[in-house]
């Protein structure tokens, strides 16, 4: 490459060359053509070293030094599975095939809703790739989907961990041509926070489907049926899969209005919809063994031939156990994660469903040895992940008291810790106990676990009981999410909104619009080619249809995701210790630009503050020769 640069140069190809002439020339010491790739790889290691590890959020423990383990390669093409009865039959035939296994069918969670539960989301798509062909062949026909896409994963790929969601789900598909994928879609609310015009989520689904995704689990926030409706439609008008989930909550043999006729009466209104599947979302891991054999064998008795699909996390550590009895109910597929990326509030071990389902008549097929290899890849890349794992040692039946979702449990703990009020932990709980009945005892999940989140730790803040809530929230100034939640933006929640305190809110909020049934109803169509132009003159570039649909869903992270990439490039190519952790002098690491191209990068050391820049020198060797840049100190 050195050699190239030089004889490309017009001085050099006009012999007007001296012997000064590489002196005269420095640039001609970087590489030719990754040169501007390796500089910008250099500018974001530099910011790593100067201004220190919080550039990418993370906050725990010091990354260790440690080696993946990655998986055997397995002969090629992987065996057949459902992608291929998907392809040749289409959703109806795929939910026929699902219902007509004897087996229980898995999804594996692990490339999305256990690292959104257990690593705040951070996996990144470098270490999905790594384990994804021995995935596809050793799991894949026995599995119903690979969940690996929607849910935060969106949002934190470009925010966090500064890649192209629509990359990663490229790379996917290439590598697994066998299984389905699966993704989380907040009805209405797509993969954001807040309703969407209608005209977005059509776009936004059947973009997924023209780039790979297959199953679509669609849940509201309430289980408000009209969002929903909304989220089925768009589904099924791009032709994928449409699995609508009933978010349960509770216990439904405890009386409360959450009961058996409630969910089935949900179920009716979706099935009646048109839905190729019905899943049951247990997203906080309330849905105990006992009251699993109810639901599903309700929901089996009244719907013989529709499949059932049932998500749960292990908070309280009976996941295990409530996907056996699922099974044993005549759930068609269970979610569950890979044993290293399991338990706590991540889905059940893979390893113990299969295991205990072995010898039974719903056997799933898979050989335990053969989940060995991937238990061991994610066990070690999961150290690499040290800075967000979120410090949770064992799973507690508190659950059953505060009903938090796995993702947020995770969430809430890691910030109590990190910001030094782990004391305030247990307050955090019972606070997020009381803001639920508060709310009116609501279905909680992204986003309407937020609004409890918040108002949770809005009472701990001010040290609010129930009580003073409720007799002051004329006074109040609750935050935003609360406020927007009386307002319907999140829709109707069963039973209504609780009243005075709903008039109240919005008083002290001085009475902001409401919404009286589906808030998305009210948004004018997005002009989405107006979008798609002003975007192309702001980053200067064309804009396809993904770039499009993640500005749609974000369009600050989106503008900024841009502003990375042109100013760092492409960091999906480090490693993932170096991208989190500051390189250490004397470090060198090896990076692959690309297939056959890589670079070999060395930090040398980290010059005085100069005050007048208020910038350091940071100096680096790449490929041997010294190259040094000056990076702005943020401290
Ligand atoms: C999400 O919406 O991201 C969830 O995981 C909800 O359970
Ligand atoms: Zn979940």
């Amino acid at each position: 490459a050195f050699t190239l640069n030089v004889l490309q140069h017009p001085d050099f190809r006009e012999g007007k060359a001296t012997t000064s002439f590489i002196a005269d020339n420095p640039e001609l010491l970087v590489i030719a053509k990754p040169g501007d790739r390796a500089n910008k790889l250099l500018a974001y290691l530099g910011d790593l070293a100067v201004n220190g590890r919080k550039a990418v959020g993370a906050t725990g423990a010091v990354t260790p030094r440690y080696a993946a383990v990655v998986p055997p390669t397995l002969p090629s093409p992987p065996p057949e599975g459902l992608k291929q009865v998907l392809e040749r039959e289409g959703p109806a035939g795929f939910a026929k095939a699902v219902r007509n296994k004897k087996a229980c069918l898995l999804t594996d969670t692990t490339m999305r809703d256990a690292h959104q539960s257990l690593l705040a989301t951070r996996v990144r798509t470098r270490d999905i790739l790594a384990a994804a062909p021995y995935a596809a062949s050793a799991l894949g026909p026995h599995c119903y989907s690979f969940e690996n896409w929607g849910g935060a994963t969106f949002d934190v790929c470009m925010r966090f961990l500064h890649e192209c969601p629509w990359e990663r789900l490229g790379k996917m598909r290439e590598l697994v041509p066998n299984v389905p994928f699966q993704m989380l879609l907040r009805g209405a609310n797509g993969v954001g926070y807040t309703s969407y015009p209608d005209n977005a989520i059509f776009k936004f689904c059947d973009v997924a489907v023209q780039h790979g995704m297959d199953v679509f689990r669609i849940f509201d926030s309430l289980n408000y049926v009209d969002n929903m409706y909304l989220g089925i439609d768009a589904v099924g008008a791009a032709g994928g899969v449409v699995e609508a989930a009933i978010s349960y909550t509770g216990d439904l043999r405890d009386g409360t209005k959450y009961s058996l006729d409630y969910y089935l009466e949900l179920a009716r209104l979706l099935v009646g919809r048109g839905i190729h599947v019905l899943a049951i979302k247990d997203m906080a891991g309330l849905l105990k063994p006992g009251a699993a054999a109810k639901l599903v064998g309700a929901l089996r008795t009244e719907f013989p031939d529709l499949p059932i699909h049932v998500h749960t996390h292990d908070t309280a550590g009976t996941g295990v156990a409530s996907m056996l009895a699922c099974a044993d109910a005549g759930a068609d597929a269970v979610d569950v994660a890979i044993d290293s990326m399991s338990g706590l509030t991540s889905q059940p071990s893979m390893g113990a469903v299969v295991a205990a389902l072995e010898h039974t008549d719903r056997e799933t097929g898979i050989d335990l040895n053969a989940i060995a290899p991937l238990i061991d890849y994610w066990e070690s890349t999961r150290v690499s992940y040290a800075a967000f794992e979120s410090g949770q040692k064992s799973g507690s039946a508190e659950v059953y008291h505060h009903e938090m979702p796995g993702g947020q449990y995770t969430n809430l703990l890691f910030q109590a810790t990190t910001m030094g009020l782990s004391e305030q932990w247990p307050a955090v709980k019972k606070a997020y106990a009381e803001a639920n009945e508060l709310l009116g005892d609501i279905v909680k999940v992204t986003p309407s676990s937020k609004t409890v989140g918040d108002l949770a730790q809005f009472m701990v803040t001010n040290n609010l009981s129930a009580a003073d809530v409720r007799s002051s929230a004329q006074h109040l100034s609750f935050p935003s999410s609360v406020v927007e939640f009386f307002q319907g933006a999140l829709g109707i929640p069963h039973g209504g909104f609780p009243q005075p305190l709903r008039d109240d809110v919005l008083r002290a909020a001085g009475n902001p619009r409401t919404f009286a049934g589906r808030p998305g109803a009210e948004l004018p169509p997005l002009d989405l080619e107006a979008l798609r132009a002003d975007l192309a003159a702001k980053h200067a570039k064309p804009i396809p249809d993904t770039d499009l649909m993640s500005s749609v869903m974000y369009p600050k992270v989106y503008d900024d995701f841009q502003h990375h990439l042109q100013t760092y490039g492409d960091l999906s190519v480090l490693p993932t210790r170096a991208f989190v952790e500051p390189m250490e002098p004397g470090e060198e690491i090896e990076v692959l630009l690309e297939r056959g191209k890589s670079i070999l990068v060395r930090l040398l050391g980290v010059g005085a503050l100069d005050p007048a820049t208020a910038s350091r020198e940071v100096f680096f060797e790449l490929n041997g020769n010294p190259r040094s840049l000056f990076i702005h100190d943020a401290h």
